[in-house]
């Protein structure tokens, strides 16, 4: 495909946009980069493409698209805006990033996609592939955007990549060679008109695959097991059935089949991953990484050593027989389900945040069941006050530090504080990983008290 000379514009400047101007400009593309934020908000993101001769128009909701030949979209901007709609009717292409790097991919991809999970699976599978001894490339989703890796793909066996939902949207020639998907539950529903709609755009990660592509499916969700049409090359995973091949439980071991190539135990034991959510995610990452040539010693050696991702039920610290978790990641109902239902002990559960037009009432039933407490925080405290109201007992907090002194408050010797927010994190943080890390750092302050 050849940029040189095409009028681009480039929607929204944040790490998409810089990685997608970046490309452009060196192809030799005419480029615009355009967003709602301010010149001044975006200072950084500028300094990182000047020189490149690339156009400003900032501070704008709308800005003049007639003329482009192409209109690129970072995830974050919903493609149905009326005026992105309007270039649409006008015949403008309007492509995410991962349809343009799809006309430039020359090496094998592997994907994983799903509502929780991705994060630690794409990572894992880069992992168990660089232990074998071969040379993945990692990023999408994960926080590298897709186009800056393609001047270095031709020193790559694979491409691995964690795709979205968003991303998948925006990219009807995504093809990968392997691609799993790890469980569908609600989520994004503020971009989504309903669940259905979120279940057909995570299934457009299967949408170009040939017949003899893998796919790798969770045998357990309703929502995944039935997306098996079109193809041959199916592995289910699965934590609470026996399969025949594929990988599941079995005898305190993750049993892996690939028929006529390989028949192997994984101790559970020697796994360092907390809890049965990730065993899924180990499978899947077994399976799409021992098809693609890890061998089952490297395999191992990683799973002895890989305890996850910062922000994933890390644990933090034991003060005065309390411990604590950072499970800021749980931006989803679905991800503090799988949460809560790690811990045999009573939880006291930090909540709260930007609301993503979740149904929290699905967890009315497990914070009956495992939470003693709960601390209320950011935009949805009140909501969420009122849609649990009478489960447990309920406190508002104003900010993360009163949420933090007040559930330390509200824990016995043996019970657990966990921060799983069930929302975004927007409305007080820049993202899940600053509230995670401001989390842990109230944590330290409440152990240097405890310790003096
Ligand atoms: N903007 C506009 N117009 C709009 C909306 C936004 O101009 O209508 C501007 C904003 O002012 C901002 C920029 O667009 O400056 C933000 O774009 P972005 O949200 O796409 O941010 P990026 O930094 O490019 O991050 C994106 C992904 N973000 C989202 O999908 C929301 C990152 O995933 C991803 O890591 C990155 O690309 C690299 O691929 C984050 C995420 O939250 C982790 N993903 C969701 C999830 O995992 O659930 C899907």
């Amino acid at each position: 495909m050849d940029l040189a000379g095409k009028k681009i514009l480039v929607v929204g400047l944040a790490r998409t946009g810089v990685a997608l101007a970046r490309f452009l400009a060196g192809a030799g593309a005419r480029v615009t980069v355009t967003d709602l934020a301010p010149a001044a908000a975006l200072e950084e993101q500028r300094r990182e493409i000047q020189g490149l001769g690339i156009k400003e128009e900032l501070g704008m909701p709308q800005p003049s698209w007639q003329g482009y030949d192409l209109l690129l979209l970072s995830p974050g901007v919903p493609p149905e805006l009326p005026w992105i709609g309007a270039a649409q009717e006008e015949g403008i292409p309007v492509w995410g990033e991962l349809e343009l790097a799809s006309h430039f991919f020359t090496r094998p991809l592997i994907a994983v996609s799903g509502t929780n999970g991705k994060t630690t699976t794409t990572t894992l599978v880069g992992e168990l592939l660089r232990a074998s001894g071969l040379k993945p490339l990692v990023g999408g989703n994960i926080g590298t955007p897709v186009v800056s890796l393609l001047s270095r793909q031709e020193d790559a066996d694979f491409l691995v990549l964690e795709v979205s939902s968003f991303q998948l949207d925006t990219a009807p020639h995504f093809h990968p060679q392997a691609a799993a998907l790890l469980n569908i539950s609600p989520d994004h529903l503020d971009r989504y008109p309903d669940f259905p709609a979120y279940i057909s755009s995570k299934a457009g990660l299967f949408r170009c695959q040939n017949p003899g592509d893998l796919k790798v499916l969770n045998y357990d969700d309703p929502a995944v097991r039935p997306l098996r049409e079109g193809g041959r090359r199916i592995f289910y995973f699965s934590s609470c059935h026996t399969l025949e091949e594929g990988a599941w439980l079995e005898d305190g071991a993750l049993r892996v089949v690939l028929p006529g190539k390989l028949d192997e135990r994984f101790s559970l034991q020697k796994i360092r991953l907390p809890g049965r959510h990730n065993l899924e995610n180990a499978m899947a990452a077994l399976l799409l990484a021992l098809d693609a040539g890890a061998t089952v010693s490297a395999c191992r050696e990683v799973l002895a050593r890989f305890q996850g991702l910062p922000h994933r039920l890390e644990w933090v610290a034991k003060i005065g027989g309390v411990d604590f978790y950072d499970d800021s990641k749980g931006t989803n109902v679905g991800a503090v389900a799988r949460s809560l239902t790690f811990f045999e002990q009573p939880v006291i559960l930090i909540a709260g945040g930007r609301d993503k037009d979740s149904d929290f009432s699905l967890l009315s039933t497990l914070i009956r069941e495992r939470v003693k407490a709960l601390v209320l925080m950011g935009e949805t405290r009140e909501l969420l006050a009122r849609t649990w109201n009478g489960l447990v007992p309920a406190y508002l907090a104003d900010d993360m530090r009163a949420a933090v002194a007040r559930a330390y408050e509200l824990a016995a010797p043996g019970e657990v504080v966990l921060l799983s927010p069930a929302c975004a994190s927007f409305d007080m943080f820049r993202d899940y990983a600053h509230r995670g890390e401001t989390f842990q750092k109230l944590v330290e302050e409440l152990q240097d008290v405890a310790k003096s």
